[in-house]
């Protein structure tokens, strides 16, 4: 017996006693579970609520929620969707600074929406589910402080660039200064006049970078690998313009939906498509950006990528370039030998001495759920499921895992699109999941192995295409070197959320 087969002794729904019922048409008053606070958890408790379920509580393991934008507070950080596309469609803001506004916005606008919408209430702050287990049909969850609970269905919204990525850097523990993950900002310790040293080249490192060199004596940006970088102008909202959007919600939502179409046409779908014309033009404006950006011929092929633009994540920046050629910053292409108590030793023996160190080294992005112990039916381990890599049918749920919803789950649309919009989407398919369960007409849902390993056979094919396997490390290739996330357009990605396609639903 394969591993994630269902064990033939073990019943594949089990209907407790006190469930057996004669009308099965009466609705049942379902008892939810989110886990998670951040944007995902939020939407889940509010769209809840509109569809009149009143019982519905949050597990957050933090003391505040917001999640990712919680987490991530480190100078120059914003979001890279264009902010009235990176907001709920049902609460549009008028206030919005700029079209990509900082961090600091967004984890406003999530506390605002959260207050208002009276999601606050629900939410167990501190408190961190450490096991689930789906027993007699139910979900049994326990915090790590022996809290117990119970609930029908548990939605699981625990985001994707979650946990950090510290890199096993002989001598990290020995560095005399300050030293932290750019998700673990130190706003205690002073940058001004200082020497700081960033390691890594992802999106964060290169908002950091034109953020804070600025500030600093000296800033040393070590790249092990070169980025394409996009070029990003991020024009203010003009207080005429934020009055037009405050009068007039209708014209935020058609803006909404024209930066919806243009993110998916202009680059999101053609991702999927490595010889796209859209992929050869935006390989184009970010060589041109480089050659035109650059003047220093070392500097600028020290910047130069061996693989393609948008292979890993693209990177946008309207300033990086202007960063790294002031005066007091330096690209160091060295390979790191190891950090030591003034600072950073490169393999050519340099010492680079250093008071501050960051560490914008990305996240472990096959996390999902885990570390949260989660049995489903017949005692089948997440755990053991997902051994070598995440999975899940449409990147919302996992066979014999009855009733549990991920949003924003493994080999969804992650890095492509609105994570927001993704999450909107992925919880009306959920809804109508419930909504089985609600009427009476199953009491546990879960995708069929056959319907999941084909969609994750589907995926793996469609995957070659993509722009992401043309030859790059990245953090959206699994352990196979095979992207781990949408490979199709959002259209397909809409249509498919649209209905469920109940045939690949084991409904008991
Ligand atoms: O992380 P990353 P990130 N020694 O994984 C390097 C979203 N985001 O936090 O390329 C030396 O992209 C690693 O090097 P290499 C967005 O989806 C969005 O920057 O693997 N270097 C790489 O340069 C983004 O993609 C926004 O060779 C090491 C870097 O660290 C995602 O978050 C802003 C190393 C990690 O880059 C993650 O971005 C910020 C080692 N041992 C984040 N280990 C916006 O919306 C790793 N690296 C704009």
């Amino acid at each position: 017996m394969r591993r994630n087969e269902p064990d033939p002794l073990v019943p594949a729904c089990r209907r407790p006693l006190w469930y057996r019922r004669d009308d099965m048409s009466d609705p049942q008053p379902l008892r939810f579970v989110v886990i998670g606070a951040g944007m995902s958890g939020i939407l889940a408790a509010i769209r809840l609520e509109e569809a009149g379920y009143e019982d519905v509580s949050i597990y957050e393991k933090a003391d505040r929620l917001g999640g990712t934008w919680r987490e991530n507070t480190y100078p120059g950080i914003a979001c890279d969707v264009p902010s009235h596309l990176y907001s709920y469609s049902f609460e549009p803001n008028p206030d919005w600074s700029h079209r990509y506004s900082p961090g600091d916005e967004i984890q406003a606008y999530l506390e605002d929406v959260a207050r208002r919408r009276g999601v606050v209430g629900r939410i167990r702050f501190g408190a961190e589910i450490a096991r689930c287990e789906h027993r007699d049909g139910r979900w049994l969850l326990e915090t790590k402080d022996g809290v117990r609970d119970e609930a029908d269905v548990v939605i699981g919204a625990t985001g994707v660039l979650h946990h950090p990525n510290v890199p096993d850097l002989p001598g990290l523990a020995d560095f005399g200064g300050a030293a932290f993950h750019s998700a673990r900002w130190d706003h205690r310790v002073p940058l001004d006049g200082r020497r700081i040293g960033i390691i890594g080249t992802g999106s964060t490192a290169v908002q950091m970078t034109a953020a804070l060199v600025h500030r600093v004596a000296k800033l040393s940006l070590f790249q092990r690998t070169a980025q394409w970088i996009a070029p990003q102008e991020n024009p203010p909202y003009t207080a005429g313009e934020k009055a037009t959007f405050a009068r007039s919600p209708e014209q935020m939502r058609e803006l909404r939906d024209v930066m919806s179409r243009m993110f998916a046409d202009n680059f999101a779908n053609a991702l999927g498509d490595a010889d796209s014309p859209q992929m050869r033009m935006i390989a184009e404006v970010c060589r041109a950006n480089l050659e035109n950006s650059v003047s220093d011929p070392v500097l600028r092929e020290k910047l130069r990528p061996s693989y393609r633009a948008a292979c890993k994540r693209l990177v946008v920046s309207p300033d990086f370039y202007q960063a790294i050629q002031r005066p007091n910053a330096e690209l160091v292409t060295e390979a790191i030998e190891r950090i030591e108590r003034g600072g950073i030793r490169t393999k050519d023996g340099r010492l680079h001495e250093l008071d501050v160190l960051v560490l914008a080294t990305g996240f472990r992005t096959d996390r999902f759920l885990r570390p949260i112990e989660v049995v489903g039916r017949g005692g089948t381990r997440l755990d053991d499921v997902w051994a070598k890599r995440p999975s899940a049918y449409l990147s919302i749920s996992i066979p014999d895992f009855p009733n549990l919803f991920l949003l924003n789950g493994p080999n969804g649309p992650v890095g492509n699109f609105s994570l927001i919009e993704v999450a909107e989407l992925q919880f009306d398919y959920v809804l109508q999941l419930v909504e089985e369960i609600r009427t009476g007409r199953c009491r546990e849902l879960s995708p069929t192995h056959a319907a999941s390993d084909r969609f994750d056979a589907d995926r793996v094919e469609a995957a070659k295409k993509t722009i992401w396997m043309t030859g790059c490390r990245s953090w959206y290739l699994d352990d196979r070197g095979v992207p781990a996330a949408w490979p199709w357009s959002f259209e397909r990605f809409r249509e498919r959320m649209a209905k469920p396609d109940f045939e690949a639903w084991e409904r008991c």
